[in-house]
């Protein structure tokens, strides 16, 4: 157990002591703008503002997986948004997400543009525009909201949780990494349960929660995330595994999750996006 009997929480806390930990300088208790600076737009009727995090991947494999499906106005210019230098509090980002986080989608096809933030929100956006990848039969589209929800809320424990206390806190705290390991453990567990009952998540057929969830536990279990794959023992979970390939698989998979990164030696990622050769 760690020595919590050293801290004692103020009457009223304070924002006065920073923690040393990773995102020290971006974390702020308060939201809003910090300077004026308007966002570029691109050529294409959809305007993502993002980075190829889990959270930001979830588009680009939507709409790349949109696109595959023939539909043009998914095309799209994926404008990247440094959030290590604050780019999330720009004027124009707050804008179109007064929460300041990736990723925000702006959709000039209407009239006057359409902005949304949250992305399980932007995914269900796109998918109800094109008609695609989420069920209209009502228990078939409970189903896959029930996966999509179920990702969105539990998702957070992952990273915010777990990746926090093990990756980036300035030092490892035994309470709450076992506090998050035991509960991602627990994610990991419901989800390979039903994996091993059916082919994705909500049954035979591919859609949007399986690209929503598939964006942080198919990355967990594939890319090592947090350096945690031994320590959570990602590989037990076999029909975890099993789902996460075979989406990786997926030509839509490989392109959109190249979008928002430095490209490295071992990658070929991109850092923006405004022209399907560009992935080509
Ligand atoms: N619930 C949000 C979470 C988005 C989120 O946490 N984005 C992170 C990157 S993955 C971010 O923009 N962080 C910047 C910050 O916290 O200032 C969503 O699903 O869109």
């Amino acid at each position: 157990m760690s020595d919590s009997s050293k801290y004692t929480p103020p009457k009223v806390w304070k924002w006065d002591n920073q923690s040393g930990g990773k995102f020290t300088n971006i974390n702020r208790p308060i939201a809003g703008a910090t300077h004026e600076q308007e966002l570029p737009v691109g050529k294409h009727p959809l305007q993502l503002y993002s980075l190829g995090t889990p959270n930001g991947i979830k588009i680009t494999v939507l709409l790349e997986e949109l696109l595959a499906l023939g539909h043009v106005g998914a095309e799209y210019d994926a404008f990247l948004i440094n959030i290590g230098e604050g780019a999330q509090f720009s004027s124009g980002f707050v804008e179109i997400n007064p929460n300041s986080k990736i990723p925000a989608l702006l959709d000039l096809s209407t009239n006057p543009a359409t902005r949304v933030f949250e992305s399980g929100a932007i995914m269900i956006y796109l998918a109800e525009k094109f008609g695609e990848l989420l069920p209209v039969e009502p228990a078939e589209k409970a189903e896959c909201m029930s996966w999509l929800f179920w990702g969105m809320a539990s998702a957070p424990y992952l990273g915010g949780g777990f990746g926090h206390f093990y990756a980036y806190a300035p030092e490892k705290f035994e309470y709450p990494i076992d506090r998050f390991s035991m509960e991602v453990k627990r994610q990991l567990d419901v989800l390979d349960k039903n994996l091993s009952l059916r082919q994705y998540l909500c049954g035979d057929i591919f859609n949007i929660a399986d690209i929503a969830v598939h964006a942080w536990y198919g990355t967990l279990v594939l890319r090592n995330i947090y350096d945690a794959s031994i320590f959570l023992d990602v590989a037990s979970y076999k029909h975890v595994t099993r789902w996460a390939k075979e989406i990786a698989e997926r030509p839509a998979y490989k392109r959109g999750s190249r979008v928002g990164r430095a490209p490295s030696p071992e990658d070929n990622a991109i850092p923006e996006r405004h022209d399907a050769s560009d992935l080509d």
